[in-house]
């Protein structure tokens, strides 16, 4: 039985032990390092730098300030080529720095940038490729390098999702030309608000460093540094959060299995497939309604009023945003965006609640679509 005294909440934090933070958090104040690439910072680098197989990472503010790190420090002004369905932040990144977004339409399964519509989206003034793994499952990572080798593009991932998951057996932020993670407060792996930028390129990472800190190199300041850095008690929340995440994976991906389950076979709903590249932290559990689309949002207040604190994604899609051509059409991003749902998930749920949860969605989402029988669910009726 679901208790709506005690709801859900898509979002809540991983929050570090709280022992293990404040222990980190009087040890900064009395160093009286802050700030600065200190020894926090640093520290964290290296064990992400370990768990993630990566040879460098590069912590920042946020995981928006790393795209625009990323792009700054690898592709030359011009077009990159993107989803739209996707956080206001992967577009923002690029059009604050002067490049132009060439939205492409996602493949609607999966929600992730439909790879086959790549080529057709190239132009002579294409320098670079920024898919996002969307929901914290891998792209096709194979098939995006071998399409920018071909043209010569650059590959930015956008992984603000992704942290802890993989491609088969290869932990995503090795892949492209650089990877950019968020750590913000609602991501699986939080340092309150912060990212990491990752690369196996040497001089990729040096360039990164200096673009964090004003552009300033041994030979003088770049005009396109700004302040990517991550102060010492964001990464400290980090250090002592670190080493829960693999049990938090775990949980995540033992509550989306149940989800996954009891959602299965409600005609109109469906949870958005993760996990088939690699294994996910299974942080997000992905509502949509393949029918009956127009319900989304009162069936995310009727779910409100539950106890179940649900967040339309990603709405409106960023072709759609004020600023850009939004006469362009992309049809499955936006049903994708008139249709999505981000539910509750991960530690916060036991498996009965998830269980009793989703019991509550199902029910709700069928009374309010019952009174709206089209004429296909009325054929559909009578010939079963
Ligand atoms: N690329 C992609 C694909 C992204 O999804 C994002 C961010 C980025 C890039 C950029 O990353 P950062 O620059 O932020 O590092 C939230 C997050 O603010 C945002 O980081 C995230 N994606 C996006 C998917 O979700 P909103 O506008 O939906 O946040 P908000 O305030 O509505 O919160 C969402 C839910 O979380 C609510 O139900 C409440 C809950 N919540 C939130 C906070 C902040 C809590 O329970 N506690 C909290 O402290 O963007």
């Amino acid at each position: 039985m679901w208790d709506p005294m005690t709801p859900a909440v898509f979002g809540k934090p991983n929050i570090a032990p709280k022992d293990l933070f404040l222990e980190r958090v009087a040890d900064v104040m009395s160093s009286g390092w802050l700030t600065n690439n200190g020894p926090q910072v640093r520290e964290l680098e290296a064990k992400i730098a370990e768990f993630l197989s990566v040879k460098h990472v590069v912590l920042v503010t946020n995981a928006t300030i790393g795209l625009q790190i990323a792009l700054r420090a690898l592709v030359s002004v011009g077009e990159v080529i993107m989803p739209s369905f996707t956080f206001a932040a992967t577009s923002q990144a690029a059009t604050w720095c002067g490049y132009t977004p060439t939205f492409v339409d996602i493949d609607p399964i999966s929600q992730q940038l439909d790879v086959s519509q790549i080529e057709a989206a190239i132009t002579p003034r294409t320098r670079a490729i920024l898919p996002v793994h969307m929901w914290g499952e891998a792209c096709d990572v194979r098939a995006i390098q071998e399409i920018a080798t071909r043209h010569g593009l650059k590959v930015i991932y956008d992984a603000a999702h992704a942290f802890g998951s993989s491609y088969g057996d290869i932990p995503i932020g090795g892949f492209g030309d650089a990877e950019v993670f968020s750590f913000h407060a609602t991501k699986c792996f939080s340092t309150l608000e912060g990212g990491a930028i990752t690369t196996n390129c040497d001089q990729t990472a040096e360039r990164l460093r200096e673009l964090r800190a004003f552009g300033m190199t041994p030979d003088g300041v770049d005009t396109t540094g700004t302040n990517g850095k991550m102060s010492e008690l964001h990464a400290a929340h980090g250090l002592s959060l670190l080493p829960e995440f693999p049990a938090i994976v775990n949980w995540n991906n033992r509550i989306l299995d149940v989800i996954e389950a009891s959602i299965a076979g409600t005609d109109g709903l469906r949870i958005v497939p993760t996990g088939y590249r690699g294994r996910t932290n299974a942080h997000y559990a992905i509502l949509q309604l393949t029918r009956h689309a127009e319900h989304r949002d009162a069936l995310i207040t009727v779910l409100k009023g539950r106890g179940i604190h649900c967040r339309p994604y990603f709405t409106p899609p960023c072709h759609l945003h004020t600023g850009f051509d939004n006469r362009s059409h992309l049809p499955h991003t936006e049903f994708a965006a008139s249709s999505t749902i981000a539910i509750p998930s991960g530690m916060q749920l036991s498996e009965a609640r998830a269980m009793a949860m989703c019991d509550v969605i199902v029910r709700e989402f069928k009374a309010l679509t019952s009174a709206y029988l089209t004429v296909g669910d009325v054929l559909q009726r009578k010939s079963a």
